[in-house]
Parts: structure tokens; C-alpha cells; sequence
């Protein structure tokens, strides 16, 4: 992990918007999908996973099995995990209001939630039952009816999904879950088939495929953000434990070859101490494979001047997560401008907001987190606005309403206004 000024320092990080080929190839999909239905479904999931399934929908017997895969230790952290994940997010749901105007009018706005979610759920090497408790609770606290989850078979050529993922579903209720993934099932959500009704939002991370999938069918439905490959930043001082930060900078690493983790120090000292510990942490990971590639290529030690310069940076990076290990984190909380989750102190590692604590860990990635927020429940509610004008509020503003009207060239629009007042002046008149 190389060792450098953090001014030297150049993140060029670029969206992936796939190449012309994979385009084409979601396009088509798409366009089958929504054509042909199941059968363009079935025929891609034999292409893409090598199954044949007669049944989309996985069965009440396949997720009573599921339960017989998994262990005891599993069932009951996911489910206390579940508490604290649905306890933190009920606290951000909002109220619709009223407000009486002295006129007696009435402007207001009401929440509705969305009636039908679909939640993609990616197999292979990021396979989380975590992020199924992350998508789906603040959904339901939100109000959401019905979630739709798709994935695909665990291994290719055969037709089982991963245990975990399917209890984790059961656990917070979903059972509707379909065994297919892929753009085909990003297709089949958004436009619906014989099997799958379609859904009003997408959410949930995946390949290439799923992204330009779910940008492509933006507009048909709603859509998550689209994520990137994770990252974390520590801001640490020597009051920090090189075997802690270098162990979270690794946590991250270990997600993809192209997650970066970065450490932002004033101290040249506990630089080269993180710099040995990553060294000897990454030797016996299992992951090895993938946290040593993305420490290589995206990892990082930025040596700053002060902290306040350290901050600095840390505000450009606008990293999704951002672990302050410094000697008084609390003070320096209101001068982070731009991250997705902040971690302070020894104890909170990435870890703790990643699987327990409670806050969602969808968060913002490659540097959007200078403009949008984890995951939550206003992501799966609408609003209404509501508006009751009284006789005499539009009385009282009427004339002003046809001015604007009348600069807008808009007639029928002044008229509408004026075929009230014209009738108030007749009866007074
Ligand atoms: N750190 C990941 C979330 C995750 N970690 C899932 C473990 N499982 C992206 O924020
Ligand atoms: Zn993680």
C-alpha cells in the first residue's frame, strides 16, 4: 500500500456505463422481455445460468428447506440484526400534514408509500442476506406492500438459490422471491410477465448487467442509485491502532478488486505501522485474492499536514464510509461535509454498520455522497400535494392568478380563474 502526499493523490474514479456490446445485449434482453414475457426469461436464464426451471417462483417447500440449511447462530444474529435495522429506520418515517391558511384554505402534502417493490438480490461473490434486511425493512416500514424478490441459482447449471438469502428474506417476511437474475429479471420487474407482476421500484445491487439494466428501464419504474465499488476512508491520528485501522481498511478491500480503501493521516508514524500491519493482515485473508488487487490498485495512505488538512480531503474523496479514529472524533463530526456513513471512535468499526448496528449500509458511492444519502425510507414513499382554496381565498387572489395566466399567453387558464369571479360579481352584482 503505497505511502504518498495526499496533493498527489488523483482519484479518477468513472461511472461504468458498460461497453456497446454489453448495451446491446441488455437492450435486446429488454426488448424480448417485454415482448415475449416468461418465455424470453426462461430462454435467457438457459443461456446466461445454464437452468431449465419449470417454476419461477420459489416454492413454500424450498424456503422450509432452506431453514434446514442454515444454522442456528445465523437464524438468531439476522434476526436481532432484523430489530435493530427496522428500530432505526422507524424513526425516519414522516407524517403527512395539514396546514389551515387564515382564509380558510388548506395546503398539505400526504405520504403514500410505493404499493410494490421489486429487490434484486445478485448471487456469486456478493451474495448478502445482509442486504436483503437492508432493502427490504426500511420498505416495509415505509409501508410497501409487497416485495418482489429476484436471484439467481447459487451455482451455474443448477436450480438451488442460496439458503441464507432465502431465510434472510423469510425472516423479514418476503415470500414472493423469484429464481432469476440478470437483466432478464430487471426486464421482468419493470415490465411484468405471466409469472412476475411488474413492480413500480427497483432496488438492490448487481453486475454490469443489472446496472445498465436498471438505468435502461428508469422511467418505466423507479430505481435505487446505482452502486459502485465499496470504499472506506480512515482519518487517524496516533492515537489510533495500526492493527484496527489496517484491519478495516482490509474489511472493505476484501468486497471487490476494485474497492478502495484509503487511510488520511498527519502521522508519518502510524503511516508505515498501517502500512505492515495491511502487509501482514493481507497474507493470511482468505479473500486474499480480492483485498490484495484492491489495496494494490485503489488502496492508499495519504499523509496530510494537520488534521484540519486531513479533513479537507476527506471531504473531496466524499467517501462512503468514513471511519474517524482521532483523539476527539465528536468535535470533528460537524466538519465532515460529504460521507455516507461516519464511524467514530476505536469501536466502531465498518463491520458494526455494515451488519448490526442499525443505519442502512446501501450507501452513497464514488464520491455521490456529496449529494445523496443511504438508503431510507423516504426512497420507497411518494408525496401528494393537496390544495382546498376557499370562496374567499381565491376571491382575495383571483386577479393575480389571471396576471400570471395572461403573461403566459394562457387563456383557458385565466378564464378558468375568471368564470368564478365573473359568477360572484352576477350574484353580488
Ligand atoms: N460494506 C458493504 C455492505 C456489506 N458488507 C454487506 C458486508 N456485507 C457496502 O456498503
Ligand atoms: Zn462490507
Amino acid at each position: 500500500m503505497r505511502i504518498m502526499p495526499a496533493a498527489e493523490f488523483k482519484l479518477d474514479r468513472e461511472v461504468d456505463y458498460g461497453t456497446a456490446d454489453q448495451n446491446e445485449a441488455v437492450q435486446a434482453i429488454i426488448e424480448s422481455v417485454r415482448k415475449e414475457g416468461d418465455a424470453a426469461v426462461h430462454r435467457y436464464s438457459e443461456k446466461f445460468d445454464g437452468v431449465k426451471v419449470p417454476e419461477l417462483r420459489i416454492s413454500e417447500e424450498e424456503i422450509r428447506s432452506a431453514y434446514e440449511r442454515v444454522d442456528l447462530e445465523f437464524l438468531e444474529a439476522i434476526r436481532e440484526a432484523a430489530v435493530n435495522i427496522r428500530s432505526f429506520h422507524e424513526k425516519q418515517k414522516r407524517s403527512s400534514w395539514m396546514d389551515l391558511q387564515p382564509d380558510g384554505s388548506l395546503l398539505g402534502q400526504v405520504i403514500r408509500p410505493l404499493k410494490r417493490v421489486g429487490l434484486y438480490v445478485p448471487g456469486g461473490k456478493a451474495a448478502y442476506p445482509s442486504s436483503v434486511l437492508m432493502n427490504a425493512i426500511p420498505a416495509q416500514v415505509a409501508g410497501v406492500q409487497e416485495i418482489a424478490m429476484v436471484t439467481p441459482p447459487a451455482t451455474a447449471g443448477e436450480e438451488g438459490v442460496n439458503p441464507y438469502i432465502l431465510v434472510a428474506a423469510a425472516e423479514v417476511g418476503i415470500r414472493e422471491i423469484y429464481r432469476v437474475g440478470g437483466a432478464q429479471a430487471v426486464a421482468a420487474l419493470a415490465f411484468g410477465t405471466e409469472s412476475i407482476p411488474a413492480v413500480d421500484k427497483i432496488v438492490g445491487p448487481g453486475n454490469i448487467y443489472v446496472a445498465l439494466a436498471k438505468r435502461s428501464v428508469y422511467g418505466v419504474v423507479d430505481i435505487d442509485s446505482i452502486a459502485g465499488p465499496s470504499e472506506i476512508v480512515v482519518l487517524a491520528d496516533d492515537s489510533a491502532d495500526p492493527a484496527f485501522v489496517a484491519a478495516d481498511l482490509l474489511s472493505q478491500a476484501e468486497h471487490d478488486e476494485m474497492a478502495s480503501a484509503v487511510l488520511v493521516t498527519p502521522s508519518e508514524e502510524l503511516a508505515r505501522k498501517v502500512q505492515a500491519e495491511v502487509i501482514r493482515q493481507l497474507d493470511i485473508l482468505p479473500r486474499k485474492s480480492i483485498a490484495g488487487p484492491s489495496i494494490r490498485d485503489y488502496g492508499a495512505i495519504l499523509t496530510v499536514g494537520s488534521l484540519k488538512e486531513g479533513i479537507a480531503v476527506v471531504n473531496r474523496l466524499a467517501p462512503e464510509h468514513l471511519e474517524l479514529m482521532i483523539e476527539s472524533p465528536m468535535e470533528t463530526l460537524p466538519y465532515i461535509e460529504n460521507a455516507g456513513a461516519i464511524f467514530l471512535g476505536p469501536y466502531s468499526s465498518e463491520p458494526v454498520g455494515d451488519y448490526w448496528a442499525g443505519p442502512n449500509h446501501v450507501l452513497p458511492t464514488n464520491g455521490t455522497a456529496r449529494f445523496s444519502s443511504p438508503l431510507n425510507v423516504d426512497d420507497f414513499i411518494k408525496k401528494s400535494s393537496v390544495i382546498y382554496y376557499s370562496r374567499e381565498a381565491l376571491l382575495k387572489n383571483g386577479r393575480k392568478i389571471i396576471t400570471l395566466a395572461e403573461h403566459e399567453g394562457l387563456e383557458a387558464h385565466a378564464r378558468a380563474i375568471r368564470v368564478r369571479l365573473d359568477k360572484e360579481d352576477e350574484t353580488n352584482g
